[in-house]
């Protein structure tokens, strides 16, 4: 029911139609706004999910009681701007090309014309308004800008930076961004802080005959994880904060799973650990989620101040993890559960509360669901399914896993028990996650799972494209004939060393 317009709802119910009023006013003010909140390589350390038991989630813990989450959602891509193209098209990364952190998909042909989420909204009556990363880089000049969304707000990003970095120069060239840990500095100078502030008094000033589709996209926990003391203080500074590793981990898992993240600026753990930066790393990296759920709970704390709760769906999701050490390696760019799971967390008028689901969910499917429950046309040319069933009840199946590719030909498959993954060589690893969550023992070379192995296998992606034209940055391709990868321009043979080992 509308908050803003009781007498109107009022009338609207008594009349059971709205002959006596323009169709196009009826249509708009009954349907919900959206509130759709973005977290920029946020991996599974959240209260809902569980992915690590000292994460401070109080706000997204209180928006997963008021709503369903999504216990086994995972990205399309290990990679912001595959990961937010799909999402914001509900096309795989498969189907477009689009691996990398270039191209940006209105260059790509044909999908350059495409009809993303928040346009799909604005077609439908909706003001459409955004602040901080949604989609990867710039969109272009102001009449670019407008075609995507009505109303822009700040772009966010880091805010407050150090003079100096402030962690020991990294391998591969320093890169700037690879850098955390502590330095005085007010919240209110930090990205994230200033796009809820604004975002705020959007909901506060929206006007009252159209709901809104905010779109609110926070920068941290992405690296620099620059935090002050206070949210630092919040977490240990001990071996319990670290997470769970086997150092012989990668005995078992293919040589090629290295060429997915062949040679990067995120630091290898062996670095890490020899820097004595691991635990100084988790902790920036908790604190920093946790000063992004301060900032969704002033969200959250507006929305119900400005009695637009009920009548709000709210989102919230995560473009992909990032590893802290696990598997070897710091970083996002793997086909494994912590680069793979995110949050995804719907509330709102026709969603379940205090629900868990555990069936798998892909971020591709937030378009058609938030069509679904906004009451919006349903398209024909999207790749997601609504999880609408799933939002009512929890324990509704689906039979499609979820599946996350990093370059064509390779792909994970997330079924409610296991994790497949085939590499473009043609290697494999198998995961019974239920058994065993970290991930430590490759399944595949067992004949006793060969089946699992090939029911996995059959959902493995049809379309499977090469890198669309001018795409760069983490794009590898692989030619079968010489064994030889091509990363990010550069020759990869089976024989090279590992970098950073
Ligand atoms: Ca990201
Ligand atoms: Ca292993």
């Amino acid at each position: 029911m509308n908050q803003r317009f009781p007498l109107f709802a009022a009338v609207l119910a008594l009349i059971g139609s709205a002959t006596v009023l323009p169709a196009a006013a009826a249509a708009t003010t009954t349907k919900p706004n959206v509130l759709f909140i973005a977290i920029d390589d946020q991996n599974d350390w959240v209260g809902p999910l569980g992915g690590h038991r000292l994460a401070r989630t109080p706000n997204l813990d209180r928006l997963a009681a008021r709503g369903t989450t999504l216990l086994n959602a995972h990205c399309q891509a290990p990679l912001c701007n595959p990961s937010r193209t799909s999402l914001m098209l509900s096309l795989r990364p498969t189907s477009t090309g689009i691996y990398g952190l270039a191209p940006w998909f209105r260059t790509v042909e044909p999908v350059k014309d495409r009809v993303t989420l928040p346009q799909h909204f604005k077609d439908n009556g909706y003001r459409t308004l955004t602040t901080g990363k949604i989609y990867h880089g710039g969109v272009g000049g102001p009449e670019a800008r407008a075609r995507e969304f009505d109303v822009w707000g700040p772009a966010g990003g880091v805010g407050a930076k150090p003079v100096a970095k402030l962690i020991p120069a990294t391998p591969g060239g320093n890169h700037p961004l690879m850098d955390w840990g502590v330095f005085p500095h007010r919240d209110e100078d930090k990205g994230d802080h200033q796009i809820a502030t604004w975002a705020i008094d959007q909901i506060r000033s929206a006007p009252a005959n159209q709901p809104f589709f905010l779109a609110v996209g926070f920068f941290l926990p992405h690296v620099p994880c620059y935090i002050t003391q206070k949210w630092y203080d919040m977490f240990p500074g001990d071996d319990s904060i670290l997470p769970p590793v086997k150092a012989d981990d990668r005995d078992d898992t293919p040589r090629f799973s290295w060429n997915l993240h062949w040679d990067l600026p995120e630091p290898r753990l062996k670095w890490v650990k020899e820097n004595k930066q691991w635990h100084n790393l988790v902790r920036s990296y908790l604190a920093s989620t946790a000063f992004v759920d301060a900032q969704i709970g002033r969200l959250l704390d507006q929305l119900e101040a400005s009695g637009q709760a009920d009548n709000t769906i709210i989102v919230v999701w995560g473009d992909h993890g990032w590893h802290l050490g696990e598997k070897g390696i710091t970083g996002k760019n793997t086909l494994w559960e912590r680069s793979t799971r995110v949050p995804l967390i719907f509330a709102g008028p026709g969603v379940a509360k205090a629900a868990r689901s555990t069936q798998p969910a892909e971020l591709l499917d937030i378009y058609p669901t938030l069509a679904e429950l906004c009451g919006l046309p349903a398209r024909t040319d999207l790749e997601g399914i609504s999880l609408v069933p799933q939002l009512k009840n929890a324990a509704a199946k689906r039979a499609r896993p979820a599946i996350t590719s990093h370059n064509q030909g390779n792909h994970g498959i997330r079924t409610e028990r296991w994790r497949y993954i085939h590499y473009a060589d043609g290697t494999e690893e198998l995961y019974d996650i239920i058994a065993d969550p970290n991930e430590w023992t490759n399944l595949a070379g067992d004949p006793r799972h060969a089946a699992v192995m090939a029911e996995h296998r059959r959902w493995l992606p049809r379309i499977d494209l090469p890198p669309a034209p001018r795409s760069a940055n983490r794009v590898l391709t692989y030619d079968p004939a010489t064994n030889e990868s091509i990363w990010e321009g550069k020759l990869v043979k089976s024989t090279d060393p590992i970098p950073g080992l």
